[in-house]
């Protein structure tokens, strides 16, 4: 089996390894903190649920603790401001959907997207993870799930009144999240994270919600690889 051998051939010590990981490990990072800062900023949009948002914050910035202590155990120094231009745009976006109440383009962005980019990523991840890291991410993402699912229920709560603005934000945000892979495929090679699979993951994390929202196939397979080619 290729996959056994792969695992098998990672050197979690070299300088290669630790080169590549100080760049993911730090996106993780910042992207566990932005997630944070994403769910208050949803409390103050969506009051009714505020408790349930300020619960999942929480989880988030145990996350951020978490993939901290990855990076510590392997001696690895996170490149934050990296991590921080990498999550710009997406950042930009959804600071500007939050000031103008945009609630259901917040949604897009954090639930939707980023916590589907983040399914798939540690669900690639775990196989080829360190021990101390896979024990760590394979809790996380149980938690991910229900972040999207958070999502998932308001939308498909209010999924006529929400239609348009999604595919809006779909068309806005979608064509980033390709180039954030682009940014960092040989990266996550080094890792033992093949680029088809996070791809082939993400979209169908990404199908399923917009399927459970009450999409059509026909809008899924439109929306899902938007800008995917360019
Ligand atoms: O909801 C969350 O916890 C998501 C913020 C965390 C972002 C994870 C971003 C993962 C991208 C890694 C790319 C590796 C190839
Ligand atoms: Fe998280
Ligand atoms: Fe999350």
């Amino acid at each position: 089996m290729p996959q056994l051998e792969a695992i098998q051939d990672i050197d979690f010590h070299s300088e290669t390894y630790k080169d590549a990981y100080s760049r993911i490990n730090a996106i993780v990072i910042e992207g566990e903190q932005e997630a944070y800062e994403n769910y208050h900023s949803l409390g103050g949009l969506l009051p009714d649920q505020k408790d349930q948002l300020v619960g999942l914050a929480k989880m988030e910035s145990r996350h951020k603790k978490g993939f901290e202590a990855c990076g510590r155990n392997l001696k690895v120094t996170p490149d934050m401001e990296f991590a921080r231009q990498f999550f710009s745009p997406l950042h930009e976006n959804f600071q500007t959907a939050a000031a103008e109440n945009k609630t259901v383009t917040c949604l897009l962005i954090q639930s939707l997207i980023i916590e589907c980019f983040a399914i798939a990523a540690y669900n690639i991840y775990i196989p080829v993870a360190d021990d101390f890291a896979r024990k760590i991410t394979e809790g996380v993402v149980k938690d991910e799930y229900l972040h999207l699912n958070f999502g998932e229920e308001w939308l498909k709560a209010n999924f006529e009144a929400s239609k348009a603005e999604l595919e809006e934000a779909n068309r806005a945000n979608l064509p980033i999240v390709w180039k954030m892979l682009n940014q960092v495929d040989v990266d996550a090679k080094v890792l033992g994270m093949e680029r088809e699979a996070l791809v082939e993951d993400f979209m169908i994390q990404y199908g399923e919600a917009l399927s459970n929202i009450g999409f059509t196939t026909r809008d899924i397979m439109r929306m899902s690889a938007y800008g995917l080619a360019t």
